[in-house]
């Protein structure tokens, strides 16, 4: 019996491994599938039950349930484990002091907010396969996580589930009851989802920032509201207090947080591994998934080093393969994939409906008596919602440089109604992305809706000096990737590809474009949703 060898293609076969793996663990024997799983990575030739493409929000879940389910999961992560400390002791670098850990192989930072005082901060670093990649297109740099854990890794995980009235236009064919009776109280119980305490929030120096931020946008008529986190609030008091290592309060976000945060790494992933059915290749990437006998699948991966050079190219089989690189990598292997010949028959809806969450930056210069604290928090927990007036929510976010800088700091997620397309260039063996600079523009104009009104309000103005030279906007970015191979379009309305049976999507791909709010609580709970749908009637 070869490693993994526990597919689905026969009742009689699942039985047979269910039968041997019992008589093994009745006689204290390691199987050779439980061995295979303890010794790492995937070997060239295995074939595998169900194979997982990435290992964020999408990619998690799919992994807990079906192995829950009783089926075996192998999960493919072209990022490191992110699970051995560095020289320093810390398995991340903190934001002020990035190092090679920090860029996916960078040889120069590409910091999201890169000026400060209008001069620029990014410095050079060696190349290695860090934990933040910056991944540039014609028009937008798009953020994302690399390594087990995906983007639970990078951000500020902030778990906001949209306003019920909103999720018609996220999500127009899902049944919103199924949603918010049982599958987004599933997924924010899952990630552990808290909010700050309310009396802890009034006193500590750490959130001044987001205080006045509250100040500004109350007197300007805003309803300002809390948001919940991942990140652990009783730890981060006591981090406040002295009693515990800072993280949150020493700088670290972007490039990781070595405690506090529950990123999937300590959730889903965690219970996942428990089960004994999930193991994970790290420095692993798939290139190509293409149709083989019997149903199965035919999946090509390069194993890479920490410079990002292919050390091993290696093929295995699969019965299914769920497709969970998040929105940029799954939009880029399915685009490839049709062009190429590999998989001809998916639908004319891949790679469309591509959009940027409507993410916009921006910064306002308080005056001297307004002073937003040499100590920020970099976990943000408030926001200014102006969505249905001014089609903004915006985040009041820290600017954590040790300083004090008189400023404060917003991420807005806007109603952008622009949506690009992924499409293959021949040319350069390249999926490339037809958004437009310019297409930041509704997004600048409803942001202004919030910050236009709370600078005539205080007499203040826009800081000019924290994305270039004399330049309000951050319009060059998302965080929040959405689309691509979006929900009842590109597949079925759970998430089946069009045109192959046990090729599955399962992550922010599905997702036509905006959220209205942070995205992963609903990257996860639609997961969850489609994931118990499958595993139902497929399975
Ligand atoms: P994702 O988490 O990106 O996982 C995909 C994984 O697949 C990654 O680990 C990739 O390395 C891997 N991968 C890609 N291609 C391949 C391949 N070919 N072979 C093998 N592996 C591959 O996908 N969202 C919030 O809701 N709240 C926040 O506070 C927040 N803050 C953010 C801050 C930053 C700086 C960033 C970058 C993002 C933030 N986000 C936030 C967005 C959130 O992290 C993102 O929506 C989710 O991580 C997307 O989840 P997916 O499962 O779609």
């Amino acid at each position: 019996m070869s490693d993994n060898n526990t597919g689905f293609s026969g009742i009689s076969r699942r039985g047979f491994i269910a039968g041997a793996v019992g008589a093994a663990a009745l006689a204290g024997h390691t199987t050779p599938a439980q061995a295979a799983r303890a010794a790492g990575p995937i070997a060239n030739g295995a074939q595998v039950a169900a194979l997982i493409i990435g290992t964020g929000y999408g990619g998690s879940v799919a992994a807990l349930r079906l192995a829950q389910a009783g089926v075996d999961v192998h999960m493919i992560e072209m990022g490191m484990a992110w699970d051995t400390p560095g020289s320093d002791g810390k398995i991340f670098c903190t934001t002020t002091a990035p190092d090679n850990r920090s860029y996916w192989l960078r040889t120069r930072t590409k910091a999201p907010l890169n000026y400060f005082l209008g001069f620029p901060i990014d410095r050079d670093i060696p190349k290695y396969t860090g934990v933040l990649d910056a991944e540039e297109f014609g028009g937008i740099t798009v953020y994302q996580g690399r390594g087990v854990g995906g983007g639970s890794l990078v951000n500020g995980g902030m778990a906001v589930t949209p306003k019920r009235e909103n999720f018609a236009t996220v999500l127009p064919s899902v049944n919103p009851d199924e949603m918010y009776n049982t599958f987004y109280p599933r997924a924010n119980s899952e990630l552990g989802v808290g909010t700050i305490d309310p009396a802890w929030f009034e006193s500590t120096p750490w959130y001044q920032f987001s205080r006045v931020g509250r100040k500004h946008a109350q007197r300007s008529n805003f309803p300002f509201v809390f948001v919940p986190d991942v990140y652990d609030w009783n730890y981060m008091q006591q981090e406040a207090a002295g009693t515990a290592t800072k993280s949150a309060l020493a700088g670290e976000i972007l490039y990781g947080n070595n405690f506090g945060k529950k990123s999937l790494q300590r959730t889903y992933i965690a219970r996942a591994k428990a089960t004994g059915r999930v193991t994970i290749s790290p420095l692993h990437r798939v290139t190509t998934v293409s149709p083989a006998s019997g149903g199965r699948y035919t999946v090509v991966i390069e194993q890479l080093n920490t410079t990002g050079d292919v050390t091993t190219t290696k093929t295995v089989t699969a019965d299914r393969v769920f497709f969970a690189a998040g929105s940029v990598g799954t939009s880029k292997l399915l685009v490839k994939l049709k062009a190429t010949g590999a998989l001809p028959n998916l639908n004319g809806e891949i790679g469309k409906s591509w959009g940027d969450n409507g993410n916009v930056m921006c910064g306002r210069a308080n005056h001297l008596w307004d002073p937003t604290g040499s100590q920020q928090s970099t976990i943000p927990c408030a926001g200014i919602d102006n969505w249905a007036a001014g089609g903004a929510f915006a985040e009041v976010a820290p600017l954590p440089t040790g300083i004090e800088t008189f400023a404060s700091f917003y991420l807005s997620i806007t109603k952008n109604p622009n949506r690009a397309q992924f499409s293959w260039n021949a040319s350069t063996g390249k999926v490339d992305l037809n958004w437009q600079t310019a297409w930041k523009q509704p997004s600048i104009d409803m942001a202004k809706t919030i910050f236009d009104k709370i600078n005539s309000k205080e007499g203040t103005i826009y800081r000019t000096d924290l994305f270039g030279v004399y330049k309000i906007w951050g319009d060059h970015l998302t965080y929040h990737p959405l689309g691509g191979a979006v929900l009842n379009k590109a597949t079925d309305n759970y998430g089946r590809l069009a045109g192959y049976p046990g090729l599955y999507v399962v992550d922010g791909a599905l997702i036509p474009g905006n959220t209205s709010v942070n995205p992963f609580v609903t990257i996860t709970a639609l997961a969850e949703r489609n994931i118990e749908k499958i595993i139902a009637t497929d399975l």
